[in-house]
């Protein structure tokens, strides 16, 4: 967009009203690629946006989900088919390297953080009643390199002497994706299993591989769900537990398990419970918008609670979004939605995933508000955060004909700003 059509955008921002019946008929068409856990929270996200755009008398922002990856560790697997560029934004688990956002791409892409989850190991085991299993590192590095097949092994009765194990075949369901909830757990159980042998990676398919008739290979979180909750005996591990609306279809996959931490304790997948001194160290490693590359990997490195295995939820959008004119601000003030309490508390809402550790909003604000459009003024009706560039005031509410009109028979004093604002919303 040039910059000379800037002042008439604003004054257009001010008279939107007047000719709300023509915005109303245009939408504003937003693509989320997203992974599977945050879809619930994505879709109350679009719900919310689409409701703030239409109440300022905005064209409703319309969001349109994929989950489609063809690679979840890459970027591109998000925002990209082999025809081309698919998604405007990805509500990603994976925190994308510096060379994955900047490279390849017509203006680079930048992230922020907006959630994190514990990621339970997850079971059917209804024979455990109300007590949860406890594993430790190398009880879970046994069941994933076969060493333990059955539920009354002898490691596990001895981590579990008050549990009632049964004589019952253990089926691993593992989810044969790359994904940084992988290198959380390879990363505890290098550190806690002496025995561990196979590092850190992002994806254990060669390892699971000789479980044979143990093992169930599952390619979507969704798919992980359904066999845990179809198989008795199932255990998930480097998965996530079924969220959102999924609680009540998989009811038989809602037991998880204690996991061992450094200093002896068994603790659960604790609903938000912060680690401070690691909560902490992240805010002092987050990148700083105005001088980074953005490289928010270090998310990774450190759990932000006391359960060894976690994922985040990142926005990834381009860093420039002037080019989409006021489609971009649109855009940015979508994603920047997610940084206030009211989008914080989305991401609450289903009780399964966490809002960012406050400590670290200021940084994801940062980088969020550093992302550019061609007019930071117009005011979508979408709530932004606080740090981020005030939206201009609401415009006084004109009477609207109600009719519908072209945007050339405006009256004349609006005729100019209608005519960047059609422009724009072409
Ligand atoms: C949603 O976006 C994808 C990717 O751009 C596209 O293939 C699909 O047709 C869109 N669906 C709708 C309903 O707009
Ligand atoms: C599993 O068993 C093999 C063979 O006995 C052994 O080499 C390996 O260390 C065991 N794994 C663990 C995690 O103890
Ligand atoms: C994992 O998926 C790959 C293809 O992406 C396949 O070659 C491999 O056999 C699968 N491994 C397991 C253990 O399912
Ligand atoms: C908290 O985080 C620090 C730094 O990462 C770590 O050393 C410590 O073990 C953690 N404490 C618990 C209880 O997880
Ligand atoms: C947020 C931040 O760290 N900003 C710094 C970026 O670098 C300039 C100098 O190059 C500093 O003045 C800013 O404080």
């Amino acid at each position: 967009m040039r910059k000379t059509q800037t002042p008439l955008l604003l004054l257009a921002a001010a008279l939107l009203h007047t000719f709300a019946a023509v915005a109303a008929e245009e939408t504003i068409p937003i693509a989320i690629n997203t992974a599977r856990v945050w879809l619930t929270q994505m879709e109350d996200l679009a719900a919310n946006v689409a409701a703030a755009t239409a109440t300022a008398g905005m064209p409703p922002a319309e969001t349109n989900f994929t989950i489609n990856r063809a690679h979840s560790m890459l970027l591109e697997g998000y925002m990209e088919t082999a025809s081309g560029q698919v998604a405007d934004v990805a509500g990603a688990v994976t925190a994308f390297a510096a060379d994955d956002l900047e490279s390849g791409w017509v203006t680079p892409m930048l992230q922020f953080p907006f959630a994190w989850a514990d990621s339970a190991i997850f079971l059917n085991l209804p024979e455990l009643g109300e007590v949860p299993l406890r594993l430790d590192a190398c009880a879970v590095a046994g069941i994933l390199e076969g060493n333990i097949s059955n539920w009354n092994d002898p490691a596990l009765r001895e981590l579990n002497p008050e549990a009632e194990l049964p004589d019952l075949p253990l089926t691993l369901v593992y989810l044969n994706l790359s994904t940084p909830i992988i290198e959380t757990l390879t990363r505890y159980l290098e550190a806690e299993c002496p025995s561990w042998s196979h590092g850190v990676t992002d994806n254990l398919q060669d390892v699971v591989a000789v479980l044979g008739d143990g093992l169930l290979s599952s390619t979507d979180v969704e798919g992980t769900w359904r066999a845990v909750n179809g198989t008795p005996g199932a255990i998930a591990i480097g998965g996530s537990m079924p969220v959102g609306q999924y609680l009540q279809v998989y009811p038989a996959a809602l037991q998880y398990a204690l996991l061992r931490d450094s200093a002896g304790d068994f603790v659960a997948p604790n609903g938000g419970q912060l680690n401070e001194t690691s909560v902490a160290q992240l805010v002092a490693e987050a990148p700083r918008a105005a001088n980074s590359s953005q490289d928010w990997t270090q998310l990774y490195a450190t759990p932000p609670g006391s359960y060894p295995v976690f994922y985040w939820g990142l926005m990834t959008v381009p860093r420039d979004l002037a080019a989409d004119g006021i489609r971009g601000k649109f855009i940015k003030d979508t994603v920047g939605y997610l940084l206030t309490g009211e989008g914080q508390a989305v991401v609450e809402a289903g009780g399964n995933e966490n809002k960012l550790p406050p400590q670290l909003l200021a940084a994801a604000v940062e980088s969020w508000a550093s992302v550019k459009v061609s007019d930071d003024s117009v005011d979508t009706g979408i709530l932004t955060p606080a740090g981020g560039q005030a939206p201009a005031p609401a415009p006084a509410p004109t009477p609207s004909s109600g009719g519908k009109r072209p945007c050339q028979a405006l009256a004349l004093t609006a005729l100019l700003a209608a005519a960047a604002v059609c422009a724009a919303f072409a």
